[in-house]
């Protein structure tokens, strides 16, 4: 099989990255030193998280003239995500630090004043001149297609810049900002989105960059209207696994955390069992799943450095499903059995290194964030969710959150953010606040939702999974109120969790709210419909999906 170099100079999930290339019929080799580069046929360097921090790296290992070098020998070369980023003079995230300086060129945030930052999801690459889509695929991008970007910085697209220093250009839009999603001249090639991430859309990409199919005449010209789609609204399916009576690791689900079956049926009392998790994974991508999130429920119990078959899952996984993988459970400190002590952040890089985009950080980020208040809002430095994402990046810093209602008459009945309700309480309250819990909601904390996810939010989490343990597989919809809530307080993504029972609850979750993703289990686990049938059914209401492409 042919060979392509890829460079991994910073960690981050480039497993899957190598899965991809395998699946278009290459075979991987590492370039371990500067020596290698110029061994290389092919060169692909990927990158994920902080500009500064992946360009000094670069640096710091003398890599920076080899691929120069290299790069004016005419040889293939690809960036991904930061590894596009490379290609320009510097970045507002780290301007200390220069780029590789091929594009003269600075990239900016994201606004964050309409808009949550970053930006999260399938977006479009448009091949266009001047702002004006063509009816050419530059390396396998199609106008119909969305790929997955997860970014927070971009090189804002000012039509006709790039094009008169000879760049071909594919871009996207984000809220009211066009910023390049790929980037090409003679040998180069960069893409802000990640192709490996990006299903069938983005295999063809990487295997059009490797196959040195540059340019290539699309049937009809696409229409002008098609460039100014957008993201698309995301539709995640979540596996909550935990080992069964038996030994076994199998998805499950709960009614309000409870995971055992109830009274009358013929298993009572043993663990729900709804399949098996890779397979499960498996046929959601292919149901169109936007994304796949594993959630190891009784990791509190278990430690997770012995939990090597959760990272087996996550390995087998990463080899067929080519969307983002998150894995939440047990990502914290910990001591193993054998008194060794082992850093989250070394615990996530366990669960990146065997496929996972981002990790989910529930229990422990109720404690860190209850400690930074009690510090006076000052950030600690060491703590999971900050030295995850200075290492990873904001953007692979997830944070799960397991709310429960509690109602109170008035506003001042309690110091904690009240919301007033629609649905009130037992005993007729109509005001509410939301209890933030730790060990799967069987310990409730003094602290509200509001000020979890504020400290976490400056704590650098780049965005939020909510549940609701009230409406957590009660199949009556998403909690509207608490969503609201939650996204009035804060910046980053939030995706909406529990109580979806059917598409209209999508339908009203992306309506009613600014929600950036929604989530569901139970119902696609039991069968009652399909991912395919949600995204078909919002598309008919005219909201913006991506599509299943083979
Ligand atoms: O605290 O960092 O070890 O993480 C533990 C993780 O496990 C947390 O993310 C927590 O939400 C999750 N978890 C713990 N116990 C349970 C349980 O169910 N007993 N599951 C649990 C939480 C919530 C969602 C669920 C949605 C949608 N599950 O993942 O899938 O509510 O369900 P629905 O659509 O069927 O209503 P740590």
């Amino acid at each position: 099989m042919p060979t392509v170099h890829l460079l991994d100079y910073v960690a981050g999930n480039v497993r899957s990255l190598v899965n991809a290339i395998e699946k278009v019929g290459y075979t991987v080799e590492w370039v371990t030193s500067p020596q290698d580069v110029p061994k290389a046929e092919k060169l692909i360097i990927p990158g994920v998280g902080h500009f500064g921090h992946c360009m000094s790296q670069l640096s710091t290992a003398g890599y920076i003239e080899p691929i120069q070098k290299y790069i004016k020998a005419g040889k293939p070369f690809m960036g991904i995500c930061v590894g596009l980023q490379a290609l320009f003079e510097g970045s507002e995230e780290g301007p200390a630090v220069p780029g590789l300086g091929l594009i003269l060129n600075q990239l900016k945030k994201f606004k964050d004043t309409d808009k949550s930052v970053p930006h999260i999801g399938w977006n479009s690459a448009n091949t266009s001149v001047e702002g004006e889509v063509t009816e050419y695929s530059l390396y396998g991008l199609r106008p119909g297609s969305k790929y997955y970007y997860v970014h927070s910085y971009a090189a804002l697209y000012r039509p006709g810049e790039l094009e008169k220093a000879g760049w071909t250009v594919a871009t996207a839009r984000y809220g009211d900002e066009e910023f390049v999603g790929a980037v090409a001249r003679d040998n180069v090639f960069a893409t802000q989105f990640h192709p490996e991430k990006s299903g069938a859309a983005g295999l063809r990409v990487i295997k059009a960059f490797l196959n040195g199919n540059r340019l290539e005449k699309l049937a009809e010209k696409p229409a002008a209207a098609q460039t100014r789609e957008g993201l698309t609204r995301r539709i995640i399916a979540c596996l909550d696994v935990r080992t069964n009576d038996h030994g076994d690791l199998v998805v499950t689900k709960g009614d309000q955390y409870d995971v055992r079956e109830k009274d009358g049926v013929s298993a009572a009392g043993a663990v729900r069992n709804l399949g098996k998790p890779v397979e499960m994974a498996r046929k959601y991508y292919e149901q169109g799943a936007d994304e796949v999130t594993f959630l190891n429920i009784t990791s509190f119990r278990n430690c997770p450095i012995a939990d090597t078959p959760m990272l087996e899952i996550l390995r087998r996984t990463s080899e067929t499903v080519f969307v983002p993988l998150t894995i939440g459970g047990g990502i914290r400190d910990i001591v193993d059995m054998d008194g060794t002590k082992v850093s989250a952040l070394d615990v996530a890089t366990m669960y990146f290194k065997s496929g996972a985009d981002k990790v989910s950080i529930g229990s422990d980020a109720v404690t860190a964030a209850e400690d930074y208040y009690a510090r006076g809002e000052k950030l600690a430095g060491n703590t999971a969710i900050e030295t995850i994402s200075a290492a990873y990046g904001n953007q692979a810093v997830v944070i799960s959150v397991d709310p429960r209602r509690v109602y109170v008459s008035s506003h001042s009945a309690t110091p904690h953010h009240t919301i007033k309700t629609s649905t009130p309480g037992p005993n007729g309250e109509e005001y509410c606040w939301y209890q933030c819990t730790v060990k799967g909601g069987r310990e409730g904390r003094d602290f509200d939702v509001r000020q979890l996810v504020t400290a976490v939010e400056a704590m650098g989490a780049g965005e939020i999974l909510l549940n609701c343990i009230d409406k957590d597989g009660t199949n009556s919809g998403f909690d509207l109120e608490l969503i609201n809530d939650v996204k009035q307080a804060i910046k980053i993504p939030v995706i909406s969790s529990s109580g979806a029972g059917n598409p209209g609850h999508f339908e009203e979750v992306f309506e009613k709210t600014a929600t950036d993703a929604a989530l569901g289990a139970g119902m696609f686990h039991r069968g009652e419909y399909t991912v395919k049938q949600v995204k078909e059914f919002l598309q008919g209401k005219g909201l913006l999906v991506r599509q299943y492409e083979e």
